[in-house]
């Protein structure tokens, strides 16, 4: 907090230098900041002035009830602060122990979250507000991932829990689902449910996707997810200990996502390849439960349509966005296949901006990547926080909204000039737009292809129709996908650019 005051009073001191005071609309009524040039002794007497508190900010707090005005300064060594109510300034100004007085003011960007000003760049860029906010209910997020730190100051309070297993015994499986002691989710590629990252050079990419969603908002700790505690984290680690990760291992983080509860699925990972029938069939079974895949585009700037899952319909794909609203250098982009539904901040390539997005690392650091990694998490987290404040919204009626109400981009490919219409989303907006039509949204079923893949956006966008052509491999299918060590390229930050690791005791 400390650090966001300061940092904001840096800017303010730049920018408004002839303006002593904020607007009218910022002033806090009837509280002043005053400064005095020592700390002031319990008043002599209470009669000249009642009602007035004091409440000093510099150094040790400290409160003073209805103080007389004709009190003194105990010492005049430095000078000290104080919140002031009941006291009129002209009465405050006269006073010979006091400085200067002034008006206190709302900050219009504030967070408790220490580190919030290291994340402002994108969230400010996706319509992200500050301000508290009460969720109608609670709505989980799968994060499909490397692996977790679940102890994470920053996470382990927004951790989606298996009551039964969390209630239960150890090395049993409590409620049947068939997975043992899955408390708040299971490691796929070990069978087993120790959580924790097993790769060394992977550690901290599972924890920094889900502290997009979902770190935990206004804790006066580290930063804060895009679904402001709306949000709960089922954590399915999906990759394994070397190169052997299979997409089988990652199919089933879909499943046991959509058997267990949660709303939306956030897979930032992927392979080339075109769409076959396994993967086809465990997002198939996603969509007819009304489970959202959200997928990174992937980063190899060439045509999503290349990447499974990106490229099978009716999931959520993400591109990656610059600061500056550009498609990251790195970012895979639409070649008119419609397979990229929406585009969120991921930071940009050392070759242009050197941008990068912070979010919580492996054991209690925060870190920054960059990659569609980051911004498929933004979007996952988006439409849980739309889902969360209302009783009834449905995954893909929140998709809806995120589409109807995002921003329309023109946007080329990193050195190419062919550009395609993006939509990048805006969070402040589509709230509007929840507010606005909530009583009679359309009901969103997604039209299920039993084979093929390829096309998403007729699913996002209200008008479009179809999507869902071309060259489809034939899902002749019965290629036992789980035994092929696969290369997935998981969408990971091409470079991982380390602001600090803040290590929490
Ligand atoms: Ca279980
Ligand atoms: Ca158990
Ligand atoms: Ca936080």
């Amino acid at each position: 907090m400390r650090f966001l005051l300061l940092c904001f009073i840096f800017v303010f001191s730049f920018s408004i230098k002839t303006q002593a005071t904020c607007s009218d609309e910022d002033k806090v009524p009837g509280k002043l900041l005053v400064v005095t040039d020592g700390e002031i002794s319990i008043a002599q007497g209470l009669s000249s002035k009642s009602g007035n508190i004091w409440k000093k900010i510099s150094s040790k707090k400290n409160t003073l009830n209805s103080l007389s005005l004709n009190s003194k300064t105990v010492s005049s060594n430095s000078s000290v602060i104080y919140s002031v109510e009941g006291v009129r300034q002209d009465d405050l100004e006269k006073l010979d122990y006091v400085k200067s007085v002034q008006s206190d003011c709302y900050v219009d960007i504030q967070s408790n979250d220490s580190l919030f000003n290291f994340q402002s760049w994108y969230l400010s860029q996706v319509g992200f507000s500050n301000d508290s906010i009460t969720p109608k209910r609670e709505i989980v997020v799968a994060i499909s991932d490397t692996g977790f730190d679940t102890n994470h100051r920053d996470l382990r309070d927004n951790l989606w829990i298996n009551e039964a297993e969390l209630n239960g015994q150890a090395g049993v499986d409590d409620d049947g689902n068939g997975f043992v002691d899955d408390i708040h989710g299971y490691d796929f590629a070990d069978d087993d449910s120790n959580l924790q990252p097993s790769l060394s050079r992977d550690t901290d990419h599972g924890t920094h996707v889900a502290g997009l969603v979902s770190a935990r908002f206004n804790n006066s700790e580290g930063i804060t997810g895009i679904s402001k505690n709306s949000v709960k984290l089922m954590m399915l680690k999906g990759f394994a200990s070397n190169r052997n990760t299979t997409l089988g291992d990652l199919l089933q983080t879909i499943y046991y996502a959509v058997d267990n509860g949660a709303h939306i699925i956030n897979a930032s990972w992927g392979v080339e390849k075109t769409p076959q029938g396994a993967e086809v069939a465990a997002i198939n079974y996603a969509v007819e439960r009304g489970v959202v895949v959200v997928a990174a585009a992937g980063n190899s700037a060439v045509p999503a349509s290349w990447v499974v899952p990106a490229n099978i319909k009716n999931v959520i794909t993400v591109g990656s966005l610059n600061s500056q609203d550009q498609l990251s250098t790195f970012s895979n982009y639409e070649d008119s296949n419609n397979i990229i539904d929406f585009v969120a901040p991921g930071g940009d390539g050392s070759q242009r901006r050197n941008e990068a997005v912070i979010s919580t690392g492996y054991d209690g650091t925060y870190v920054s990547l960059r990659g569609t990694s980051m911004a498929a998490p933004i979007v996952s987290g988006a439409l849980g926080f739309l889902m969360s404040q209302s009783n009834s919204l449905t995954a893909f009626q929140a998709v809806f909204i995120l589409s109807n109400s995002s921003d329309n981009l023109s946007l080329a490919p990193y050195l190419q000039s062919n550009t395609e219409t993006y939509q990048k989303i805006n969070l402040e907006n589509a709230l509007d737009y929840l507010i606005a039509n909530e009583s009679d949204l359309p009901q969103i079923n997604p039209e299920i292809d039993p084979v093929s893949g390829f096309g998403s956006r007729d699913l996002a966008s209200s008008s479009s129709s179809g999507g869902c052509s071309g060259s489809l491999e034939p899902s002749s299918g019965s290629i036992d996908i789980a035994k092929i060590p696969l290369i997935i390229f998981l969408l990971f930050p091409l470079i991982t650019a380390i602001l600090f690791r803040k290590k929490q005791g």
